[in-house]
């Protein structure tokens, strides 16, 4: 039995608000979804499981038959889906109205049901979210029912306000395979045993590193997943290290390259680091014209010659300034001292 295991899609949601790839960005995330059904037909899934956060927020009507037609194009693959803390069911949500294709199956109970399905010999365990935080564990007394074929449980949450889970327990249970949503970076808790797939795309600046979704097979051997990267977009941390000989065009330079490498797809969080020459001046607001950046940071030191500046100084304001406060250790006290001592530099160059 073949299985892909979604969460966290976000249909409709806007990642970067204001920015000018917001809007693409949203069509992105459509646009992968539709790339994973296409996915699923190819490699002939027998069950797609959606570990809920398909929408952003509540679904309106005709994203649902959207949805329901990217559905209807695998009526060989079963779909099995929850609906999380971003999309609960409302007393009147669309969810529960909607008439979905024969393949598709909703865990819409407010409490663990399952449900079988005869063409795979498969139990799925799951329920779903009818509030935004849940600060039970939803999966706390669900165990698989002991008939033949394989049990799959597909949960969401997994922070204290949003159904806190027991990874022990939660394998002491006993599934075949437990499908997570809700923690957007895709990681695997028990090895082929309990996962979260992660967001399919990344929905804002914190989901940095890859994203995807889990593949996996259940047969007579057990359980078998593996993380499938499968973003059009990653954000980036890019550490940006600057020597005393760099400049701002150099600099720019440099990250330039790095976008260039690393993918202009890409949304970067530019952070400069090292040393710098007390001369230069960085203006971070022209590094966010390189690409697509969403950060920029100047995390670099000024690297003054204090023995010589010490010497220089001697009985001086300055002297004593650096007598005092040069040995801070501390980043943030040594921060302090950087910009004090470069503003009485200034003005004692202003005399
Ligand atoms: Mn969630």
């Amino acid at each position: 039995m073949r299985f892909i295991h979604l969460a966290d899609v976000h249909l409709g949601a806007q990642p970067d608000l204001g920015y000018p790839w917001s809007k693409k960005r949203e069509e992105q995330i459509w646009e992968s979804f539709r790339r994973v059904i296409l996915e699923a037909a190819k490699e002939k899934t027998d069950l797609l499981i959606i570990a809920g956060d398909l929408f952003h927020r509540q679904p309106l009507m005709w994203e649902l038959k959207e949805v329901n037609y990217l559905f209807s194009t695998i009526p060989d693959t079963r779909v099995v889906l929850i609906a999380g803390n971003h999309d609960y069911l409302k007393k009147d949500s669309a969810y529960l109205r909607f008439v979905w294709n024969d393949n598709v199956t909703g865990l819409w109970g407010e409490s663990c049901s399952a449900v079988y399905l005869p063409k795979i010999s498969t139990w799925v365990y799951g329920c779903s979210y009818h509030q935004r935080e849940i600060r039970e564990n939803l999966c706390r007394d669900i165990r698989p029912n002991g008939k033949d074929g394989f049990h799959i449980l597909v949960g969401h949450g997994g922070d204290a306000s949003h159904s806190p889970l027991d990874i022990g327990k939660l394998q002491a249970a006993g599934f075949d395979y437990a499908a997570l949503g809700h923690i957007h970076k895709p990681q695997i808790l028990v090895e082929n045993r309990i996962a979260y797939s992660g967001a399919l795309e990344p929905i804002d600046r914190n989901d940095t590193g890859l994203h995807g979704f889990i593949r996996g097979t259940c047969d007579k051997n057990g359980t078998r997943i593996s993380f499938v990267p499968f973003a059009v977009c990653s954000y980036v941390d890019l550490e940006i290290p600057v020597t005393e000989d760099d400049t701002q065009y150099s600099a720019e330079q440099a990250v330039r390259r790095e976008i260039e490498c690393g993918g202009k797809e890409n949304i970067y969080k530019v952070a400069l680091c090292g040393v710098r020459s007390p001369e230069v001046r960085f203006a971070l607001e022209r590094f966010a014209n390189l690409g697509q950046v969403i950060e920029t940071e100047n995390r670099t030191r000024p690297g003054y010659n204090m023995k010589e500046l010490q010497t220089r100084y001697e009985g001086s304001l300055i002297g004593e300034y650096i007598r005092l406060y040069g040995g801070a250790e501390d980043e943030v006290e040594r921060l302090a001292f950087d910009y004090g001592l470069e503003a009485l530099l200034e003005a004692e160059d202003a005399l």
